[in-house]
């Protein structure tokens, strides 16, 4: 799983999504076409590719909406959904796109392989990986393809994210201190990440608060420490209310560039630094087996 980290950049998609400009599923036809309003539905490792996706429409002010679905339920009327699910089997999603298509929602999938590549709804077929949360490079980028494809949006492609052991042992200590995770809304993606990270692969439970709402009730409640999280890409008022939490709450800063270069090079060093804490816990980075014996007693 280390080795996955380390080599990050060896998974990032190089060549563009090749989408149809519709298709055909159940008897109807499906227009593939710039929406206002962007579901991307997934839930877990492949969930946070809706929260990067949403923080950087914000940063890059992208023209469109984007509503990230992490559940069976979806009432959306219109719109575009793309539903990311690396094994392609994540009962929530398939339901959540199932639904879309039912209210005439064209669906693009991104995943492995599973149910989802059988549905007979456009695929970006992606590699696979240790598990589904290290596939995070290809998952993010197949996304971003298909929104240069759809909408034209632009974005930076890194062809190398360069290791910083001092950031990587930053975190460490950070992170098995069991923070908070404080972020402004245009960085959630991103401590929520962080904080899945620490669940799944350190196997211990920070917790993640979001600024501004945040201050008007975790901070009284709040002792710390926090790990703070800030960009120089940020709107002024995300970065001032960050700036004034570090003022009350003990905790440390850490600035990540809100570019795909950035966010994949912040997020592998959270990987690392999160197989270190499990290592030095003695548990085992890879293994999840609460989260899988518990789609095995779901229906299936
Ligand atoms: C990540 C975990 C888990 C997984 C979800 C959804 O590494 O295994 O968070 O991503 O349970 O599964 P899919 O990613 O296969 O849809």
């Amino acid at each position: 799983m280390l080795d996955d980290y380390m080599n990050w950049e060896r998974y990032i998609l190089k060549t563009p999504a090749d989408l149809p400009d519709r298709y055909n599923y159940g008897g109807r036809v499906y227009e593939i076409s710039q929406a206002e309003r962007l579901y991307v539905a997934g839930m877990g490792g492949s969930g946070v590719i809706g929260d990067l996706i949403r923080d950087l429409s914000m940063v890059r002010d992208w023209p469109f909406e984007v509503i990230v679905v992490k559940d069976y339920f979806f009432k959306g009327k219109s719109g575009l959904m793309i539903a990311v699910s690396y094994s392609g089997n994540t009962a929530e999603t398939l339901t959540a796109a199932r639904l879309a298509l039912e209210r005439g929602i064209p669906v693009i999938g991104i995943t492995t392989g599973g149910k989802l590549a059988e549905m007979g709804v456009p695929i970006v077929k992606i590699p696979k990986a240790s598990a589904p949360r290290a596939a995070l490079p290809q998952m993010f980028t197949a996304a971003l393809w298909i929104l240069r494809r759809i909408y034209g949006v632009a974005f930076d492609l890194p062809e190398v994210l360069p290791y910083d052991q001092k950031l990587a042992e930053r975190l460490e200590r950070a992170l098995s201190a069991r923070p908070t995770v404080v972020a402004p809304s245009s960085m959630q993606g991103i401590a929520y990440r962080v904080k899945n990270e620490a669940n799944e692969n350190a196997k211990i439970d920070p917790s993640v608060e979001i600024l501004p709402e945040a201050h008007h009730n975790w901070i009284e409640g709040a002792r710390g420490p926090i790990v703070a999280l800030t960009s120089p890409d940020i709107p002024p008022e995300h970065k001032l209310r960050v700036e004034l939490t570090l003022q009350l709450i003990p905790g440390e800063l850490f600035d990540v560039s809100m570019t795909v270069s950035g966010i994949l090079t912040f997020l592998k060093h959270v990987g690392i630094a999160t197989v270190r804490i499990a290592e030095s816990r003695n548990v085992d980075p890879l293994k999840t087996p609460r989260i899988e014996e518990l789609k095995r007693r779901l229906p299936q």
